[in-house]
């Protein structure tokens, strides 16, 4: 069978709802299930690269940022990662017939999985100011364009460069670099809306944004705490890893609002809540909780570790290490032992004795991980929540020991990396000092505009050039309606992208698309095939190599689009040599190895058969580089979720065929959806309360402040197990709910699973195709 593109856009129309399942497929599930569409973009290109994921000497898998065990099986990958792989390597391509066919504006009303599934984008395109039409241009003329723009700003500042976490560790230094030499720290990235508040937490508390653990810590813990992440989707290979975990004699506990098949498994529905019979496939125990309920439940963990500490004082708390290492005890002894479990009980819906069965847990293990990821991070009170994470660690001295830390799972594959290398609008002074002695300028110390501060600066008309090194802005951030027009706004959108999506239809007055090689493909340069860098989830950095033909032999790798566009504009102002950076990379290589902290020797180092793992103070030698040089343990006051009556606490996700703004399949598999993605899981006994039935369909309005509702119509209800008083709709269709100035206090990351929402019967029959967007 040849792959053909669809052709047509999806409705909702044949959608089937069944039960969700109960555990999550193994490796065996990677090919028979990846789905029709997908395997029709030609397995036969992907097929050869299968054995070379997450392989010494091959790439790494672009679906996520698990980190590889030191045992590499011969297939180490998941039946998500091959779906990646095969989107991206496909041999579809976007050919001038359909810019031919298409006007712009006419690819409004189509999906992001209608674009993506067009295949891959070839050759550079333009859109002049006051066309509706892409049309092929030179790399030359491209790049000078964009130089013209840069160089005609009032300020540096009216430019802004945003980052998705694949780019590799080479293409975002030469990104940072570029944004810094013109002179501004707009360096907004994926990062804002994910693990921000991750970063800020733990660089207050313990100095470093990052995991405490390595990969071998999971197998030799006794507890392993996962909270608000659904790894069976999204870090499918960390079943594995929890699987051994648990043969090695672990406890695993799951906090979800919602039963998420893989990480626990459910057969009698009505005993989903709370603390299950009998032993399920991952977890011991599942926590039911309400959204926006882990702050209360830690600090309610807490307060009985303090309980049992005043019981049998000396036995509980390690209180050698809080004496050596950390500050804030006192403080947060008085404050936590106050608090006031009705609010607890109210904020979490979890019974008083599950929560006292988990503290009995905690205080019985010796080594205890935390694992934390989107149902954690984006949430009004995020920061503090994750601040409270480390508060139970540090009592009983789980940070800096085997088996034992705070586990952030990080999302896109090189996410933690494009921040190592300098991606983020506010880098310290150290690495900006670093930075512009070793290309001899003065790089801007004023901080630069994160995703959310960004699409307001574009509503306001103050930033004239918009680039993306990747990702897709307009269908990841909140607010969908008022990003696009702000969007609309700027002088020039530049987008550098292996695929088609929302970001290339809604542009700035003049538009760039720039096609790049993906990680799967050879990048052949001047010195010869070039491989990049990454760096997972817990600080280990090694190399990735491409292995396939290039789709076409106009398209470019980041690094060298980057470099071309930095030379177009700078020349050689600085005496920077971009183009030798682009003809070997090792020039980048020895750039970071004098400016990126623990990168000595770079290209030594990831060379290296394993690469090499990223130096870490507190898991490393109990270090916390904080300003006091100890562990801060923190006093948080409790706000919780304030949902008046009548309306339901809305969260966002993904569903299990998709990978963000990009979608595999209109199926989520584990929760028993088929053929649609319009639907809102809500919970039976709410339903009825609304006066709503199951397969109704239904307009979701969400309220926020004064401002008038945002709305979506015709969505499908769905009665599901989920925790009462809230519901789960799909990102990024979704995103349309969720105010821009909801954020999280601190990252400013949006609040992306707490939206308050009111559902009504819909004006609007669900089924009729994209859902009517107010
Ligand atoms: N296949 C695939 N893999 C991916 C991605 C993908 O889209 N597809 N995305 C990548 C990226 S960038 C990221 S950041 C990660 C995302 O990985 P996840 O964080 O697992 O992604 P979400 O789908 O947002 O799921 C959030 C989970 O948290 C739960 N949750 C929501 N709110 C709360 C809460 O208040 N408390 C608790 N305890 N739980 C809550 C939800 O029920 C859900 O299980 O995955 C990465 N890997
Ligand atoms: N409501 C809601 N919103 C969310 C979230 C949520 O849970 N709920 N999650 C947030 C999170 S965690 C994240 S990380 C963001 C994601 O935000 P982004 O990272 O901006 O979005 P992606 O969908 O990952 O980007 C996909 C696009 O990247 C391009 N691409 C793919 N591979 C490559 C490559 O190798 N190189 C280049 N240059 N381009 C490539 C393709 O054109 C593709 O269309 O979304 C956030 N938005
Ligand atoms: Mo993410």
């Amino acid at each position: 069978m040849s792959p053909k593109p669809l052709r047509d856009d999806f409705s909702d129309a044949d959608i089937e709802v069944t039960k969700p399942k109960t555990y999550a497929a193994g490796i065996g599930g990677v090919f028979h299930s990846m789905e029709p569409a997908i395997t029709q973009m030609g397995l036969a290109r992907t097929a050869k690269l299968m054995t070379k994921i997450n392989h010494k000497g091959g790439f790494d898998c672009m679906s996520c940022a698990w980190p590889d065990p030191d045992h590499r099986k011969i297939a180490e990958f998941c039946e998500n990662g091959g779906k990646a792989v095969t989107w991206e390597a496909t041999p579809l391509k976007v050919e001038r017939s359909f810019w031919q066919e298409h006007t712009i504006s006419s690819l409004e009303d189509k999906t992001e999985y209608w674009l993506g599934m067009q295949g891959r984008l070839i050759e550079p395109l333009h859109k002049a100011k006051g066309s509706d039409r892409y049309e092929p241009i030179g790399w030359d003329r491209a790049y000078q364009i964009i130089a013209d723009h840069l160089n005609a700003l009032d300020h540096p500042d009216e430019a802004a460069f945003y980052t998705s976490g694949r780019a590799s560790n080479e293409a975002a230094f030469l990104y940072q670099l570029l944004a810094r030499v013109l002179g501004t720290n707009n360096l907004p990235d994926c990062s804002n809306m994910c693990h921000e508040s991750t970063g800020t937490a733990m660089s207050y508390s313990v100095g470093i944004g990052k995991s405490t653990i390595a990969y071998n810590d999971f197998a030799k813990s006794d507890l392993i705490i996962v909270m608000g992440q659904n790894p069976g989707t999204n870090h499918p290979r960390m079943l594995t890893a929890l699987q051994e975990a648990k043969e090695n004699g672990a406890r695993i506990v799951a906090v979800n609002p919602l039963p998420e098949a893989g990480l626990i498994g459910y057969k009698d529905p009505q005993r989903v809540r709370g603390y299950l019979g009998k032993p399920t496939e991952i977890a011991d125990d599942f926590l039911q909780i309400r959204l926006g309920g882990d702050m209360a439940l830690l600090q309610a963990v807490s307060k009985r570790v303090l309980e049992a500490e005043q019981r049998a004082p000396g036995t509980v708390l390690d209180r050698a290490f809080i004496d050596e290492h950390c500050d804030g005890f006192d403080s947060f002894e008085a404050h936590i032992l106050q608090l006031d479990e009705r609010e607890v009980e109210q904020a979490t819906a979890l019974s008083r004795a599950e929560i006292d069965a988990l503290a009995d847990a905690y205080i019985a293990a010796d080594r205890v991980i935390i694992c934390w990821a989107m149902g954690i991070t984006q949430h009004r009170k995020s920061v503090d929540t994750i601040k409270e994470i480390i508060n139970l660690l540090l009592l009983r001295g789980n940070i800096g020991k085997p088996g034992a830390g705070a586990s952030p799972i990080r999302g896109h594959s090189n996410v933690q990396g494009d921040r190592t290398m300098g991606v983020w609008e506010q880098m310290p002074d150290s690495f900006l000092d670093a930075l512009g002695e070793e290309f001899g300028f003065e790089p801007p110390r004023s901080h630069g505009l994160d995703a959310v501060h960004g699409i307001r600066a574009l509503d306001r008309g103050e930033v004239k050039v918009w680039m993306g090194l990747g990702g897709n802005l307009l269908g990841a951030i909140s607010d969908t309606n008022l990003a696009e027009s702000a969007m609309r706004k700027t002088k020039l959108s530049v987008q550098l992208s292996t695929k088609l999506n929302r970001s290339h239809v809604i542009t700035g007055e003049e538009a760039l698309i720039l096609p790049v090689l993906g990680r799967t493909e050879v990048d052949m340069q001047a010195a010869g095939p070039q491989y990049v860098t990454v760096e997972d989830s817990v600080c280990a950095v090694h190399a990735s190599h491409g292995q396939i033909e290039p789709i076409a032999s106009t398209v470019r790798s980041e690094t060298a689009v980057v470099a071309g566009i930095a030379h177009a504009t700078f020349g050689d102002r600085h005496g920077i040599d971009w183009l030798a950076m682009i003809d070997d990379y090792d020039v980048i290589r020895d750039h970071i190895s004098r400016v990126v902290p623990g990168c000595e020797d770079y290209n030594a180092k990831t060379r290296q058969r394993d690469g090499f793992v990223l130096p870490n103070g507190p898991r490393d030698e109990r270090r916390f580089d904080t300003e006091t040089g100890k562990a801060r343990i923190t006093t948080n006051e409790l706000e919780p979720v304030h949902c008046p009556p009548g309306r339901l606490i809305l969260q966002t996700m993904r569903s299990h065929d998709q990978f963000n703004t990009t979608i595999y399949s209109l199926n989520d598999r584990y929760r028993g959806i088929k053929k649609g993605r319009y639907v809102v899981f809500v919970h039976p006994d709410d339903l009825a309360d609304l006066g709503l039935e199951d397969g109704q369909s239904v307009d979701i309005f969400s309220e926020w402040k004064d401002e008038p509702d945002r709305v979506l119509r015709g969505f499908r209800a769905v009665a599901y197990p989920t925790a009462r008083g809230c519901a789960a709709a799909y990102f990024p269709e979704a995103n349309v709910l969720v105010p821009l100035d909801s954020t999280a206090l601190e990252s400013n990351t949006p609040a992306s699973k707490a939206v308050i929402v009111r559902l009504e019967p819909a004006s609007v029959p669900a089924g009729v195709g994209r859902p009517v967007v107010v």
